[in-house]
């Protein structure tokens, strides 16, 4: 078998060895005591990080979206989002299930919603529809190919919000991968919104872990939200040792990842493969691409780059994901493209 070179997600990354390092020397106490020192750690540091009160440590990005827009809304309210977005499509329902909110989709321009957008999806204030009250963006955007929200971007986003009475969650699980590509901290792109999600595992390469930060009081919302779906924690600090690691050394090296990910998408298009967008468009570290039916199907085309050690998830409407991270090298890349080739045969 043939070393494998995984573009499913960014989310298949390993923990590094300083990660591991860290992991096993952790100083721990019960977080629910508030006594586990690496926990407090980390929280500190991600809320100096964003400029914002407090933060709180949770399992994943999907936690920490969950309790977020629970935080800020009320049974029987309104969230505006992205029609493609993550929160909406791929987190099993919680706006309804748990948090009984209507979901209100606006169809972005790669995955960017206009004010004016915005503002029309806001139900009338009449008594006989919901209460608008939560406005959801995501910054980069998963499935309009990690496109990046600038901060002008954001704050024009921020400006209707406040004028409509609108309070913004913004899914930032690939933040850092947003401020990087962009040459802007993290503090500027999420200084007009209320609260933020941050994930550890993807780029960041961690084994577990994200983070909600914003104002003190919706922490504290948000950490007895945490505690109602489970997600309270003990000597957690074993795990949160791996995400001060992460801040720490994994964030100015995402620029490789952009970098190889747009070579990736350049390597595609000259197989024959049809990009979403070309290659010089590429924002971050996600490339989609589609197979054109003429070269071959689609899922044979993904078993036989298995076969060869190139991992990707199955297609979509002949479409495919290919996300690039810290264990996928420059050499990986070039490899990765030779294997498309042979596979199309070309
Ligand atoms: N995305 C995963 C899958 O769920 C699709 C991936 O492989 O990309 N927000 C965004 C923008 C995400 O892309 C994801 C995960 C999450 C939140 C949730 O993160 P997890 O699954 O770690 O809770």
């Amino acid at each position: 078998m043939p070393q494998v070179i995984n573009l499913r997600s960014d989310t298949v990354s390993q923990p590094t060895d300083a990660m591991r390092r860290a992991m096993a020397e952790a100083e721990v106490g019960d977080d629910y005591y508030r006594q586990d020192p690496t926990v407090i750690a980390i929280e500190e540091k991600a809320a100096e990080l964003f400029g914002k009160e407090a933060a709180m440590f949770v399992f994943s990005a999907t936690m920490a979206n969950v309790v977020s827009v629970l935080s800020q809304t009320k049974r029987g309210q309104s969230v505006i989002l992205e029609a493609s977005s993550h929160i909406y499509n791929n987190e099993a329902g919680f706006l309804a299930a748990f948090g009984g909110l209507t979901p209100r989709t606006v169809e972005g321009d790669r995955g960017r919603m206009s004010p004016a957008q915005v503002e029309a999806a806001v139900f009338p204030p009449a008594v006989l529809h919901p209460q608008t009250s939560l406005l959801c963006l995501e910054n980069t955007h998963n499935f309009a190919g990690g496109a990046c929200l600038s901060v002008e971007q954001t704050k024009a986003l921020a400006d209707t919000a406040s004028f409509l009475g609108l309070k913004i969650h913004l899914d930032g699980a690939r933040i850092f991968n947003s401020a990087v590509a962009q040459g802007v901290s993290v503090k500027e792109l999420t200084a007009d919104v209320d609260s933020v999600t941050v994930c550890l595992t993807k780029g960041l390469g961690c084994p577990v872990g994200a983070l909600v930060v914003g104002r003190e009081v919706f922490v504290a919302d948000a950490r007895r939200w945490r505690q109602a779906v489970g997600g309270g924690m003990r000597q957690a600090g074993v795990i949160a040792a791996a995400g001060i690691v992460a801040l720490e050394t994994m964030v100015d090296r995402l620029a490789e990842d952009h970098a190889n990910a747009r070579r990736l998408a350049a390597l595609l298009a000259e197989a024959g493969l049809i990009l979403d967008f070309p290659p010089d468009e590429v924002e971050t570290n996600i490339v989609f691409a589609e197979i054109p039916v003429e070269l071959m199907d689609a899922e044979e085309f993904v078993t036989r780059l298995a076969a060869e050690g190139v991992r990707v998830n199955p297609p979509r409407d002949r479409r495919i994901r290919l996300i690039t991270h810290h264990n996928v090298s420059a050499d990986d890349i070039e490899a990765a493209g030779a294997v498309v080739r042979r596979v199309l045969g070309r």
